[in-house]
């Protein structure tokens, strides 16, 4: 072959990969037209933070217009966000709920206006019919249920014939707060060992996590077989002061969360945590695609969890590959 035909085959080449390339491109770029509006609740923890990033990808990748809004953890902001939404006449609304109560009138609005409501990660909680389209978010309940499942294998283990827990919730009235709790009850309801000493609102927040945390040391001190927390943050508050006070986290206090961002898994391999029960940020691919069929006027699954796991000391933890938030 001479050289010049080399050079001319390459470049035939080189053209049908970027033409392959190029039509792809606009395949991921089919819905330039529609106009999402986001309103998310804060950043208040690697989830979250995480989830906001995954959105703002998803919606870059499909050509979707997203008009994000921050509510830095106040349901107020949220509903003056929707208002705002309504009022640019977007083409679907999503948002997380911060607690499932009090969405009636907002909802009710966006309803009148004729534009469809995404529910992402959280529910709410209405007597009304027909305020939202679709919930595209994890099964807490099941993720609390794991995590109450793991503490009986366990307690199992080790022969533990009585444990005290302290459980530091998400926040009160918000669904995984509530979720998380209620399969963890359910979980551990038959085994006669468990008692849960308190149950504390920890919001969250890493900072109410530490707080709550000394002050349920000075209460109970070596009493204190078990946290479970629901979510890392909150966990990762609350490890130095169990150091501080003098115990091993994870040898002395059992420790149980749930979130699974990168953070506390590297904790957990060092065996500070025992369990952490994944609850996966990663909505944003099924949030657009959801908008694009609601927009067209189909119909769509009334509820979408995505498929979780759970990492614990019951595994090899030098395998779990690295979490992206
Ligand atoms: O677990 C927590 C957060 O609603 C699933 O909210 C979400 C929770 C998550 O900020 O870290």
């Amino acid at each position: 072959m001479t050289v010049k035909k080399f050079y001319f085959i390459i470049s035939i080449l080189l053209v049908s990969v970027l033409l392959v390339n190029c039509s792809n491109e606009t395949e991921q770029a089919a819905e330039p037209g529609l106009l999402l509006g986001f309103s998310q609740i804060g950043t208040e923890s690697a989830w979250r933070i995480g989830n906001t990033r995954d959105i703002e990808e998803a919606a870059e990748n499909k050509g979707i217009n997203l008009m994000l809004e921050n509510a830095n953890q106040k349901q107020e902001n949220q509903i003056a966000a929707i208002r705002r939404f309504i009022a640019y006449q977007v083409d679907v609304i999503a948002f997380s709920p911060i607690v499932e109560d009090g969405w009636d009138n907002v909802l009710e609005e966006a309803k009148s206006a004729g534009i469809p409501v995404i529910l992402v990660d959280r529910d709410i909680s209405t007597e009304k019919e027909g305020l939202t389209s679709c919930l595209i978010g994890a099964d807490f309940y099941k993720e609390g249920f794991m995590a109450g499942e793991y503490l009986v294998r366990k307690a199992d283990s080790l022969g533990l014939e009585h444990v005290n827990i302290v459980e530091i919730t998400g926040t009160t009235n918000s669904t995984p707060m509530r979720q998380r709790q209620a399969g963890f009850m359910d979980a551990i309801a038959g085994d006669e060992r468990m008692t849960v000493i308190e149950s504390i609102d920890g919001d969250f927040l890493k900072s109410r996590g530490a707080e709550n945390m000394r002050y349920l040391l000075e209460t109970y001190g070596e009493d204190i077989d078990v946290v479970y927390s629901h979510n890392d943050e909150m966990t990762l508050g609350a490890l130095p002061e169990i150091e501080n006070a003098g115990f091993v986290p994870g040898k002395d206090i059992i420790i149980i969360s749930i979130d699974g961002g990168q953070e506390a898994i590297d904790v957990l391999k060092k065996g500070k945590i025992n369990c952490v029960v994944e609850c996966t940020p990663k909505l944003g691919k099924i949030l657009m695609e959801t908008a694009v069929k609601l927009k067209a006027g189909e119909s769509v699954q009334a509820v979408i969890h995505p498929e979780e796991q759970i990492f614990s000391d019951e595994m090899d933890t030098s395998k779990i590959s690295p979490r992206g938030y």
